[in-house]
């Protein structure tokens, strides 16, 4: 699929839109249906890590909710949703050995078959920050390399999530932004389990050593799960594979040499640790020089599991930083962060959150550098913004998200720009998020959810950033062929693959009523129930 195949200014019928969730973030009922606890269940409720004090016990519900979500979904038009399994929900203590959860596994089960009947195509997240709570008690989770790959891949959770799920899976995340997993986790202590050499933080971990271990072991966990997708169910389920990584535009500050410079070694610390040894085969330069033997080496043996082992480049980005050398922050590649502008000017809009501004001319050019260096399809799995103080909205206020609209008229700009005039190959857009949600350690004070949570009702109240998302697809993506006869619109309900035949009739069904139409009527029932 290239722009070629669309005409100027539209993207392909294939190309995949739609909105992304993660587990913790919204499914709530943590003790549900023989749920094993994450280590974001307890990290949530110790005093200061997040902060409103709010852990993930009840979130946006979506665990009871499930029907309304997929509800909002189908009146948002979309032809695709981005949401993760629980891995404590599918095996409670994580381990090879450990029992699998049938009620876990059916409620996804019944989940992913209930999208695919609205014609909705699941893109499935592994692992999206919620280690099982016993793998961290019995082994130290990420830190210990050989327990977690095997856990991970061998006995335990890929090889079920495949079987048991990948008849009807087609597009599945290995991991959701391993970055954020090591630095936050193991180096920051922001996140579960929240391991920092910073006392005032945490009694025990090294910053300086276990993120660099931490990130080790997640690209082999990642790499042995798609060597045995690859290896045994690829054929038979014909899916794509990948894995995620977050990543934000750098530009150099001014354009002396040394802050040029930093602007790479920032790419190199946020993308390249994973991307490189993924998409290349070796760790950058930059990292080598800077860590030196703090940096894990891979056997050859592991290297050609690891090299090549994304179908494709999955891509989260929000900004972009503007790069000064200096300072002693490895996690940045010792580059320091701002926005402000030389002249003193601003970036971009401000976001709710510190490290957030708009600047759309940064996703394009983002698109445009990592298709060059790892010349993979790009999946945008993730974008989205925050409005700023949109908590101390009311509802009515929030709903009207300018800023939020704005910011993805500039995306959606650039993407079809990255598209149509630079030849990026991109092949999906997934908005952040479907709801406002548990946003870590900012709690539900930060709301990117383009459509908006009262907390104390639950109702879901789309946001005027939902209909110019949903208008802005409609608008730019080919419409589906029109089938040529009743016969072969038929077809695919005959064959014994209960995806396919699914998948065809929620696409028959959903085409009587406009995506816009849809959401209209959607809107106006939730505002009649105010
Ligand atoms: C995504 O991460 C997550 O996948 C998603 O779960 C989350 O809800 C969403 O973003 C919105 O935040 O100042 O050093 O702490 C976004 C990537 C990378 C953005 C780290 C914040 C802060 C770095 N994040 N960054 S630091």
């Amino acid at each position: 699929m290239t722009a070629a195949s669309a005409p100027p200014n539209k993207l392909p019928n294939e190309f995949l839109w739609g909105f992304a969730t993660a587990s913790f973030q919204i499914e709530g009922s943590t003790d549900a249906d023989g749920r094993g606890k994450s280590f974001w269940d307890d990290f949530a409720k110790l005093p200061g890590k997040t902060l409103d004090g709010r852990d993930g016990d009840v979130a946006t519900d979506s665990y009871l909710r499930w029907k309304d979500d997929i509800d909002l979904l189908e009146s948002f038009g979309v032809k695709s949703y981005r949401f993760s399994i629980a891995w404590s929900r599918i095996i409670p203590l994580g381990g090879r050995d450990d029992p699998v959860n049938e009620q876990g596994i059916q409620w996804y089960s019944n989940f992913i078959d209930a999208l695919l009947e609205k014609g909705i195509v699941p893109f499935v997240t592994l692992y999206h920050w919620d280690l099982p709570q016993a793998l961290h008690d019995r082994y130290s989770g990420w830190l210990n390399k050989d327990e977690i790959v095997q856990d991970y891949v061998r006995y335990a959770r890929a090889r079920v999530c495949f079987e048991r799920f990948g008849d009807r899976v087609k597009y599945w995340l290995t991991m959701n932004e391993p970055w954020c997993i090591s630095v936050l986790g193991y180096g920051r202590g922001v996140f579960a389990p929240g391991r920092s050499s910073d006392r005032m933080r945490s009694p025990e971990g090294d910053s300086s050593t276990e993120p660099w271990i931490a990130g080790h072991s997640v690209i082999l966990a990642h790499a042995h799960a798609v060597q045995l997708y690859r290896a045994e169910f690829k054929a038979a389920q014909g899916g794509q594979i990948g894995i995620t990584l977050n990543g934000d535009w750098a530009l150099p500050y001014d354009d002396s040499p040394e802050n040029v410079a930093a602007a790479q070694h920032s790419l190199d610390v946020a993308i390249g640790w994973f991307a490189d040894p993924i998409y290349l085969g070796h760790y950058p330069e930059y990292m080598k020089q800077m860590l030196g033997t703090r940096l894990p080496t891979f056997t050859p043996e592991e290297l050609a599991v690891v090299k090549g082992s994304s179908d494709f480049y999955g891509m989260n980005t929000y900004t972009t930083n503007l790069c000064k050398a200096g300072g002693e922050d490895e996690f940045q590649g010792r580059a320091e962060y701002t926005f402000t502008r030389p002249d003193g000017t601003q970036l971009g809009t401000q976001a709710h959150c510190a490290w957030l501004q708009d600047y759309p001319q940064g996703f394009r050019e983002l698109l445009n550098y990592l298709y060059k260096r790892y010349r993979k399809p790009i999946y945008v799995t993730e974008n989205g913004f925050a409005v700023k103080d949109e908590s101390n909205m009311s509802i009515s206020e929030a709903l009207a998200d300018e800023d939020r609209v704005q910011y993805f008229r500039g995306a959606t700009a650039s993407l079809l720009s990255a598209v149509v005039d630079d030849g990026v190959d991109i092949r999906a857009y997934f908005a952040w998020s479907l709801l406002d949600n548990f946003e870590w350690a900012d709690g539900y004070t930060t709301r990117f959810g383009v459509t908006y949570v009262d907390y104390d009702s639950q109702k879901r109240l789309p946001k005027d950033s939902a209909k110019f998302v949903c208008q802005w697809f409609k608008e730019h993506v080919e419409p589906e062929p029109e089938p040529a006869s009743e016969e072969q619109a038929v077809r695919p309900a005959l064959a014994s693959n209960r995806s396919t035949s699914s998948t065809a009739n929620g696409r028959a069904r959903r085409a009587r009523k406009s995506p816009i139409a849809r959401l209209t009527a959607y809107v106006s029932a939730f505002l009649g129930g105010l």
